[in-house]
């Protein structure tokens, strides 16, 4: 039977190569001089610790297998935060037309939030990996939600621990409360999105040209186009 490490080793680089690749698109968004849909990136790899909870949960044995790799399907996990919900289905779309990844499944908690209040798009996806034993397809679950969805989800996760899943009523209706709140936020943020993406542009032009290191090679670069 495989060890921990060697079956958790394909999914560590699907997990930095994913994150690389994401980061890669928002690079190339900045340096096309268009405003990226992507915030910022973050992955891990599911702890052993989680992992033991879901085989509880799903009642398959804690043990490396093929059982494991097809039904835990975010031991690989990815995380795309946006700043507006419109920036979602651009990065969906852009993931659903790469050809270095398959998509198997995709579920819209935005459209239908769970009952908890929670609000994000998953896609599962099957993501090949080449190791020194050839080619091993590994399920990567990739998370994309606006910074209010992920605030959200993040406070209510580690509430979640606190009260290992069992809310008071009150603690329920008010993260539910919350969690509405944060989506009329987004909704609000979103209708004045051209306002704040231009005052964005004007930031960072601000911040280079007040830079000296910036504003000199500037110079010589137009200097050298004379
Ligand atoms: P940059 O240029 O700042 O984006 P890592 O291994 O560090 O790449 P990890 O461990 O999966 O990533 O996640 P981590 O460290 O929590 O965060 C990953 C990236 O997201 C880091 O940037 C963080 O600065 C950024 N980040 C995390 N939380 C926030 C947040 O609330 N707002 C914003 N804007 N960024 C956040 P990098 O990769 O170091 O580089
Ligand atoms: P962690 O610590 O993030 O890994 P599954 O349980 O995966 O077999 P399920 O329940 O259909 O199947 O998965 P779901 O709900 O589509 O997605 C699971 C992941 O979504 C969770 O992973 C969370 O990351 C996130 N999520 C789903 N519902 C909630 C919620 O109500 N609150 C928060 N904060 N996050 C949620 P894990 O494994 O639960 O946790």
């Amino acid at each position: 039977m495989a060890t921990w490490g060697n079956f958790l080793s394909p999914y560590i680089q699907a997990v930095d190569e994913l994150k690389i690749k994401f980061k890669g698109m928002r690079s190339q968004f900045g340096a096309s001089g268009t405003t990226s849909p992507i915030e910022f990136v973050t992955g891990r790899v599911k702890p052993l610790a989680s992992i033991y909870d879901k085989t509880l949960e799903k009642g398959i044995a804690f043990e490396p297998s093929k059982q494991l790799a097809t039904e835990l399907q975010d031991i690989a996990g990815l995380r795309i935060m946006c700043q507006f919900v419109d920036d979602i289905s651009t990065v969906v779309n852009l993931i659903r037309q790469r050809d270095d990844l398959k998509v198997v499944e995709e579920i819209d908690y935005i459209t239908h939030s769970k009952p908890s209040g929670y609000r994000s798009y998953h896609m599962i996806v099957a993501y090949p990996v080449e190791t020194i034993q050839g080619k091993i397809e590994v399920l990567a679950e990739i998370q994309i939600r606006t910074l209010a969805m992920n605030f959200w989800a993040s406070i209510e996760h580690s509430m979640n621990y606190k009260y290992k899943g069992l809310f008071p009523e009150e603690i329920k209706n008010r993260l539910q409360n919350a969690a509405e709140a944060a989506f009329k936020l987004d909704e609000e943020m979103s209708s004045i999105r051209s306002e704040i993406q231009e005052a964005q542009v004007y930031f960072s032009e601000f911040k280079d040209s007040t830079n000296p290191k910036i504003r000199i090679q500037a110079t010589t670069e137009e200097k050298e186009r004379e």
